[in-house]
């Protein structure tokens, strides 16, 4: 029963309780989604298992996009498990964090190249895959941020690789479209999260936002969830291609 019964999916980027990666596990499977997950390293397996455990869903691996043997290996499991899958959901992004503070024109060429691999090509890496796992139609989605549009405080190279995401979203929707492979992402406001405590002055951007935004307040990870939840789910089905922001309305005054 429910929105997403019948359906099943991977969910990347899980690395604790608050990873907006999670907020949309749990959305999912609230109703009805059958739920697999990866996590990088081990370290992280030892938060993802329980976290997997706690929604029934299946552990796929260890993947670090960055290690074409271990994605290949995940998408195997999930085909030697599943056969298919309907969704697949892309959290994840890196950089080195002294790159996260100070000035962009500071980048190094191994950071700018290390963050385009993890927080942009990886999406067409996922993209390659599981387009084989989606025969009947599927949707693909990935998390941006607004400093892909504008020039956000020592968001920096992140900026520039999210900028490259968010147009990967739309090629990746044209080649995928006539599959019925459906490829979006959502613009999430900012949220504290292991990712987040790595750029510059965060609990500043955090007010500013809660300060100027429409709403008057951040986003939840579980309300990234929700939106997650209908870009995964058919309510969706004549949307890709798409960026939808879910920042409290940030956007519009930003
Ligand atoms: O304010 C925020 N938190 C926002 C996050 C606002 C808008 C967008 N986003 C994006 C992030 O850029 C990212 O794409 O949402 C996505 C999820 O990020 P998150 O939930 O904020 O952060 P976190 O819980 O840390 O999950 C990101 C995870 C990694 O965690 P850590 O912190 O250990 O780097 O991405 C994964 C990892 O689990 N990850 C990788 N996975 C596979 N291979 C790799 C890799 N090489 N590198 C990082």
């Amino acid at each position: 029963q429910g929105l997403m019964a019948g359906k099943r999916g991977l969910v990347m980027g899980v690395a604790n309780n608050r990873s907006i990666a999670w907020g949309i596990a749990k959305a999912i499977h609230a109703h009805g989604g059958t739920v697999g997950f990866t996590y990088q390293g081990d370290a992280l397996r030892k938060r993802v298992e329980p976290l997997a455990a706690e929604l029934g869903g299946l552990v796929a691996g260890h993947c670090d996009v960055t290690d074409t043997a271990s994605l290949d290996a995940c998408f195997a499991k999930v085909e030697e498990e599943w056969g298919g899958i309907d969704f697949l959901v892309h959290a994840i992004a890196f950089s080195d964090k002294d790159e996260l503070t100070g000035r962009y024109v500071d980048t190094s060429e191994q950071n700018f190249s290390k963050t385009m691999l993890i927080s942009c090509y990886s999406l067409t890496a996922v993209a390659q895959r599981a387009e084989k796992l989606m025969n009947k139609g599927g949707s693909i989605l990935t998390l941006t941020y607004y400093g892909a549009e504008k020039v956000m405080p020592h968001y920096n190279v992140m900026g520039v690789a999210k900028a490259a995401l968010e147009a990967s979203v739309r090629y990746l929707a044209v080649d995928l479209g006539p599959k019925g492979i459906r490829v979006n992402a959502i613009s999430a406001g900012p949220i504290k999260t292991l990712a987040a405590s790595g750029i510059g002055d965060f609990r500043y951007i955090l007010k500013w936002n809660e300060y100027n935004a429409p709403l008057r307040r951040t986003v939840t990870t579980d309300e990234v969830g929700d939106v997650g939840l209908y870009l995964c789910s058919d309510l969706s089905r004549s949307v890709t291609g798409e960026i939808h922001h879910a920042d409290s309305g940030y956007h519009v005054v930003g």
